[in-house]
């Protein structure tokens, strides 16, 4: 299948963010999208199959075996848009559901080069399918693709694996408003939520015992070590997950274990740590039962189908629309 990504320009972005972060008067804070670069996406793959974190094997079972009613439950006639597709693993089965009903088109949309050539060498072989990627932020990503919808035919938005626990809830809300916006009347979107779980499950689900969620947020600083220049001692800081009960999140931070200072050359920056203090990397936030119903209804949509993971607390929803 032919393929080729459609590239932006990630390098000044990112050191624009790491600027904006690092420069911060109270909370410093980088945006978790950064700790996927291959290293970190590697890590990542491992953190899905420790039995102390069950979210993705959820996403993956709950896919498996539903593919079919998902299927059904959605137009004929689709273009299929991932947002963040990682490495396309999970993404199969719905897929080859589609696919046994008509030739689609499968768009996966993600920022990490990388992971962007895994999907589409994991997926590539997938008969009566195309497979475009676009190396893009969601939105531009989501815009690209559906200026390339064809006459009658319905956009199917994936957004799995509870990456929208990543935007609290203001930031969610409006941006499943945008993605209503690019869509049209009829289109879908099936949204992948995990649900709140006690505390002590989930602080050991984002810090587990092996240290794999150590090394995953540690990575960051040294991605800005091998792209920036920068000269952060990994030893001098820790990996921090706590829950905030206000938002109702898991965030982790990186916590800076003596009084120190880093240099990050090619952002022209110096920055200072006290003590304790952290930088804030990341927020998962954890959905109540019956959120996904209100989030849907707030967005522009209705939640037409829910199925939910037996031994895992978490969803895929199918939104259409409205
Ligand atoms: C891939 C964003 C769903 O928030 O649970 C895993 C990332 N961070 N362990 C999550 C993550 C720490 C993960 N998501």
């Amino acid at each position: 299948m032919l393929t080729h990504a459609i590239t932006a320009d990630p390098v000044l972005e990112f050191v624009s963010d790491v600027r904006a972060g690092l420069t911060l008067r109270g909370q410093k804070e980088l945006p978790s999208k950064y700790l996927y670069d291959d290293v970190g996406s590697a890590l990542f793959e491992v953190i899905s199959v420790l039995p102390q974190y069950g979210l993705t094997r959820a996403d993956e079972r709950l896919l498996r075996r539903h593919a079919s009613e998902i299927a059904d439950n959605v137009p004929k006639h689709v273009a299929v848009a991932e947002l963040g597709s990682g490495s396309g693993k999970k993404t199969r089965w719905i897929l080859k559901a589609l696919c046994r009903r008509q030739h689609i088109s499968y768009f996966p949309i993600e920022i990490s080069p990388t992971a962007l050539a895994m999907c589409e060498r994991e997926l590539g072989d997938i008969e009566s399918m195309s497979i475009v990627g676009f190396e893009r932020e969601y939105l531009d990503g989501l815009i690209e693709v559906v200026a390339r919808r064809h006459d009658g035919q319905s956009i199917l938005v994936l957004f799995l694996g509870s990456t929208i626990g990543n935007f609290d809830r203001p930031a969610a809300a409006k941006f499943l408003r945008e993605v209503r916006n690019i869509l049209q009347p009829g289109d879908s979107l099936l949204l992948g939520t995990d649900f709140e779980k006690p505390i002590p499950q989930l602080i050991a689900a984002y810090d587990d015992p092996l240290g794999v969620t150590a090394a995953f947020n540690l990575n960051l600083l040294a991605r800005i070590n091998r792209e920036l220049d920068a000269d952060f001692v990994l030893e001098q800081f820790e990996h921090v997950a706590k829950f905030n009960p206000d938002a109702r999140s898991i965030e982790m931070h990186l916590r800076s274990r003596i009084d120190q200072n880093a240099t990050i050359p090619r952002a022209g920056l110096s920055v200072s740590f006290r003590e304790g203090e952290t930088i804030w990397t990341e927020s998962s936030h954890k959905y109540g039962w019956t959120e996904p119903l209100r989030i849907a209804k707030d967005a522009g949509f209705v939640c037409k189908a829910q199925w939910i993971d037996q031994e895992w607390a978490f969803a895929e929803n199918l939104f259409i629309a409205e």
